[in-house]
């Protein structure tokens, strides 16, 4: 007999979930967690700057009223320090710590065929049966370091975003390089220059950012809000982003300009990335019209940075907006006003090494104390593929998805009975609200399980068949918009040698969930359910 019915990979919110939801329904439970505390993704990426994009409203647990009614986020988009005491409060108010064992990291797990149990070790070289193996390892917890020689030679210091020192770092008075303009780099940046004597930011790729609009959340509007929690709760969930977006419903294309332009303007005043790619229906299904927003976007970053060589260095013109993560701030571009912040383009001077005194690109050394990397992740599989998952006869995760990962309904891949993928891919995981999407795998995971047992089943595998009908659903989908057009993470194009594979399902999250809801109703079509 297994030591316990499930074994939970990740702390973050998946995994915080996963315990509380899977305890209530009677399980055993123990979940692992490599950090010195809970998060994930939030509890390592504690850089300056980091924010989620995706409001507090919208970014935080429904499954208890009480909950969302006592919690009170102090601003509309919540810093990582505030999702920590969230996620803290939640696993003290649910009782959920006993159940997490931190600073422990999953180093393999194994499925038995004639025990039909999962075995699973950890780094302090425990071993512990179960009978499902749930991972919620998150999808952005592989960080990604790019290989700069000589690296190793520089005599400053040097550190990825996703692992901050927990102490902070000292850049005043420091010459900082920084290498990504994503979502982290355009966060971190602000930031250090605020501080450091001089910051080189390094470019390879313009990025879209729109304002956020930050702004405390007045206790009279919170008020209100929390009159109709529920009823805002349901239409997220029956929502194409996890998150209720009231869009115009018409075209781009189809409208007159200055109409346009009143819309964009109202939204990029309003601040948000969901509401702005929102706006219009065919944003992101039409190149035409994404050149419209484009357009619209570059005209705000040439009308906030003074110098126009700058400016245009800035403007992104190689991918769709909206086919890598928009990002958000409210002072990105225009810290570049400041004289402190110099702009490298590495697409004209790629960036050739690193040495003692700084780095070096095709045309100039730059001397520096300290560069950071906020290159980010090996994103949705690289965590998973870190442990050393074999399922039946043996089989290696890593073989099974050499390819690229895939998953039936994002959530099970054959040949690995009991296992289940918290947000995995062929879901719509980070292109959703992913507080949300994680609850809905979660509780479809807890009611499968509860399914087996009451039914006299042991095991659930997701068929081939299944999995691959899904999976090029999936990618009709997606190669039905513009996201396939940019080299983004989300297509895995951002780790050299990683498959070409447009992994996140674009077709909604309420059609999706539906999905979901009739396949259980079924009794879940697409999945092999054995008995001893
Ligand atoms: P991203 O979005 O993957 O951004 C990484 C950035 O780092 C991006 O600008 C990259 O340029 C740059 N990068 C990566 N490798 C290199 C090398 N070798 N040289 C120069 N520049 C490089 O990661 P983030 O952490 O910003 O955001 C990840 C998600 O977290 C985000 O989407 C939100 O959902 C939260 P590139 O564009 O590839 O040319």
């Amino acid at each position: 007999m297994a030591d316990l019915d499930v074994v939970v990979v990740g702390a973050g919110f998946a995994g915080i979930y996963a315990v509380h939801a899977l305890r209530s329904s009677g399980l055993t439970v123990r979940a692992f967690e490599a950090g010195g505390g809970i998060g994930g993704t939030w509890f390592w990426n504690s850089y300056p700057g980091a924010r989620c994009d995706v409001e507090s409203k919208d970014y935080s647990f429904s499954f208890s009223p009480e909950l969302e009614q006592e919690w009170s986020w102090s601003e509309r988009y919540p810093a990582q320090p505030e999702i920590l005491r969230y996620l803290s409060h939640v696993a003290d108010r649910f009782d959920l710590w006993p159940h997490i064992q931190l600073n422990t990291r999953v180093t393999a797990a194994r499925w038995d065929d004639d025990a039909a149990e999962w075995t699973v070790t950890t780094d302090d070289g425990a071993v512990v049966s179960a009978r499902f193996f749930v991972s919620a390892v998150g999808c952005l917890s592989a960080y990604q370091v790019p290989s700069l020689p000589g690296l190793e030679t520089f005599s400053g210091t040097w550190h990825h975003t996703a692992r901050w020192p927990a102490e902070g770092v000292d850049f005043a008075g420091k010459r900082v390089g920084l290498i990504g303009t994503g979502s982290t780099g355009i966060q971190v940046a602000p930031q250090i220059a605020a501080v450091a004597s001089q910051l080189y930011v390094f470019q390879r790729t313009a990025n879209y950012a729109v304002p956020n609009r930050n702004r405390p959340w007045e206790p009279a509007a919170e008020r209100e809000f929390k009159s109709r929690y529920r009823q805002y709760r349901k239409e997220a969930r029956e929502s194409f982003l996890g998150v209720p977006v009231a869009g115009t419903g018409r075209p781009v294309l189809a409208e007159p300009p200055e109409d346009v332009q009143r819309t964009f303007t109202e939204r990029w005043q309003a601040g948000g990335g969901m509401p702005f790619l929102g706006a219009y229906t065919d944003l992101l299904v039409d190149q035409a019209a994404n050149d419209v927003i484009a357009e619209f976007m570059r005209d705000r970053i040439r009308e906030t940075v003074s110098d126009p060589v700058v400016a245009e260095l800035l403007c992104p013109r190689t991918f769709p907006v909206g086919s890598k993560r928009l990002c958000q701030s409210d002072d990105y571009y225009a810290m570049y006003n400041r004289p402190n912040v110099t702009l490298v383009d590495l697409r004209s001077t790629p960036l050739e090494s690193a040495s003692a005194g700084g780095l070096s690109t095709t045309s100039a050394f730059y001397e520096l104390d300290a560069i950071v990397f906020a290159t980010g992740f090996d994103a949705i599989s690289g965590a998973l593929r870190q442990i050393d998952v074999r399922g039946a006869s043996g089989v290696a995760l890593a073989d099974r998805w050499g390819a690229g990962p895939h998953a039936y309904l994002g959530i099970a891949t054959a040949g690995f009975p009991n296992m289940f993928i918290v947000t995995g891919p062929g879901s719509p995981s980070v292109l959703s609200n992913m507080a949300l999407s994680i609850e809905q795998h979660v509780e479809w995971i807890r009611d499968c399980i509860g399914y087996l047992g009451a039914h006299g089943f042991t095991t659930v595998e997701a068929t081939s068949d299944a999995e691959e009908a899904w999976m090029a659903h999936v990618t009709e989908v997606a190669y039905s918009t513009l996201f396939p057009k940019a080299d983004s993470w989300y297509i895995g194009a951002n780790i050299p040698g990683k498959p070409r594979v447009f992994t996140t399902y674009v077709g909604g999250v309420g059609p999706y969930g539906s999905k979901c809801d009739e396949v259980a109703a079924a009794g879940y079509p697409g999945f092999a359910l054995g008995a001893p």
